[in-house]
């Protein structure tokens, strides 16, 4: 990067952080988008006059608001929820809810930052959006959840709409909070509209929804394996996490006879000596989607299966990386470890697990870096592909979504093919963002100044 650009880019940041002080996780995903795109930016004196990068880093909107509801024991709770509507210049805001402690407006912006450019390179019309709450569904009951549910949507229905912002899933919250919701929604607006994405499939819900982020990745890291002339076959590969993103990534390597040599969850990393096998996939998605228990029972039942308590996966040898637990999960050391063990590639399933030092480490050291908003975007286009059925009134079968979703995925390879080759190598981190970047922002400097 050439010094005027670096300076250009110090000058930017230093502006974005100032103007959202303590907001960490926001300020990283912008930086790594502006450091991808500030080359061409400069280039196209007419989007900076236009200031297109400062409007597209700061929201639209941001809907904040209190959810109340009563556990089981008849105390009042209360927890705080949040809408970022980042961008609509593509189309209606769309992004996931996510219920999880940690979620903050700074980690809500960071996600509705990257899905406006995921959303863009899906070809499909979405603007960027997220939202969440700070609750934590773990221990609740069913009917807390429920309840919990039901009073987030007595606030947000009146933010939402089909045509306006379309939420679905993210961690803490799959089929079962997406119907809470959506029964909410209904009984309160009293019409049956594709409000949500990820519905039931007797309500709605598209065909391939629950599994679209974790086979869209494997399709997506299939990809990046044939443009290296190579296959999937007999590969090693860590997934981090045990929810819908790495069980569906798990299923769909099985299926390409690639090797699981680990899953995780918060308290570690369970380590599969011979692979991952079929049954033993059975045995985790039982434990995980039932609620019965952790990823370390599957040490418990099965003698080459090794837990790794407090451990993530990044230190057992693999050709390829899979983190698909949650943000910041890949860190330097992990990085190193990576390196040393001789991975190849890393492709996001997760929203930013690679930190920016990591994600320098791993170019610097010739790891190919598949990063979540064109690799995760499988979820979200099912997602959209949910939306136009809706609107059409009816259902595609799984081959077909499937089929669309293969193709989607690939286009958006090689998007990043078109946009990132450098030399003799894909630098897939400034393809997706380029290429998100730039439908975008002709979009929006075609509204003039609004
Ligand atoms: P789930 O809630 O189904 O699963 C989350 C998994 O990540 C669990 O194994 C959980 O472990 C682990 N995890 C969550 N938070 C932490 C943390 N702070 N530290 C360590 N482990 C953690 O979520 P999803 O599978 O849906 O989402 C996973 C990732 O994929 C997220 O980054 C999400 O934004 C992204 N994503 C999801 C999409 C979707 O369609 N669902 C689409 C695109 C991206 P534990 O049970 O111990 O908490
Ligand atoms: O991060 C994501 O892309 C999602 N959680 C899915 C969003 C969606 O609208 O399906």
């Amino acid at each position: 990067m050439s010094e005027a650009v670096e300076s250009e880019l110090e000058h930017f940041m230093q502006g974005l952080r100032k103007r959202n002080p303590h907001e960490e996780e926001f300020h990283q995903a912008v930086e790594e988008v502006a450091r991808s795109v500030m080359p061409y930016y400069l280039d196209h004196g007419e989007l900076r006059d236009a200031q297109i990068l400062e409007r597209l880093t700061e929201p639209d909107r941001i809907v904040i608001f209190r959810v109340c509801w009563e556990d089981d024991e008849g105390n009042v709770r209360a927890n705080r929820a949040w809408r970022v509507q980042f961008n609509k210049a593509l189309g209606p805001y769309k992004g996931g809810l996510r219920f999880h402690p940690t979620v903050t407006q700074s980690v809500l912006k960071f996600l509705g930052f990257e899905q406006i450019f995921k959303n863009s390179l899906t070809g499909l019309p979405m603007g960027g959006g997220k939202g969440g709450a700070n609750f934590n569904p773990k221990g609740k009951s069913p009917r807390e959840v429920m309840r919990f549910c039901q009073s987030l949507m007595t606030e947000l229905h009146r933010h939402i709409g089909e045509d306006v912002d379309v939420p679905a899933g993210d961690i803490g919250v799959g089929g079962r909070e997406i119907s809470y919701m959506f029964g909410q929604y209904t009984r309160l607006e009293n019409r049956w509209t594709g409000v949500l994405t990820g519905k039931g499939q007797t309500f709605g819900g598209s065909a391939v929804r629950t599994e679209a982020t974790g086979y869209g990745c494997v399709y997506f890291c299939e990809n990046v394996l044939h443009h290296l002339g190579e296959g999937m076959e007999g590969k090693r590969i860590a997934v981090s996490g045990s929810g819908n993103v790495a069980l569906y990534a798990a299923e769909k390597i099985l299926q390409n006879d690639g090797v699981v040599v680990t899953l995780s969850d918060s308290k570690g990393t369970a380590e599969f000596k011979n692979g991952l096998t079929p049954e033993q996939l059975d045995f985790v998605k039982d434990l995980k989607e039932n609620r019965r228990g952790r990823i370390s029972e599957a040490a418990d039942e099965y003698d080459d299966v090794e837990f790794h308590a407090g451990k993530r996966p990044w230190g057992v040898t693999c050709e390829i990386a899979m983190p698909c637990a949650t943000q910041n999960e890949l860190e330097i050391e992990g990085a190193k470890q990576l390196v040393a063990n001789g991975c190849r590639v890393v492709c996001e399933g997760a929203n930013m697990p690679v930190d920016l030092e990591a994600s320098h480490y791993l170019k610097e050291h010739g790891v190919l870096h598949a990063p979540g908003k064109a690799a995760n975007a499988g979820g979200v286009a099912v997602s959209g592909l949910e939306q136009s059925q809706n609107a059409m009134r009816l259902s595609w079968d799984r081959e077909e979504v499937d089929q669309r979703l293969k193709s989607i995925m690939q286009r958006i390879h090689d998007r990043c093919v078109e946009h990132g080759t450098q030399g003799d190598r894909v630098d897939y981190v400034d393809g997706a963002n380029v290429a998100g970047f730039e439908k975008v922002a002709e979009a929006v400097l075609a509204y003039g100044v609004v």
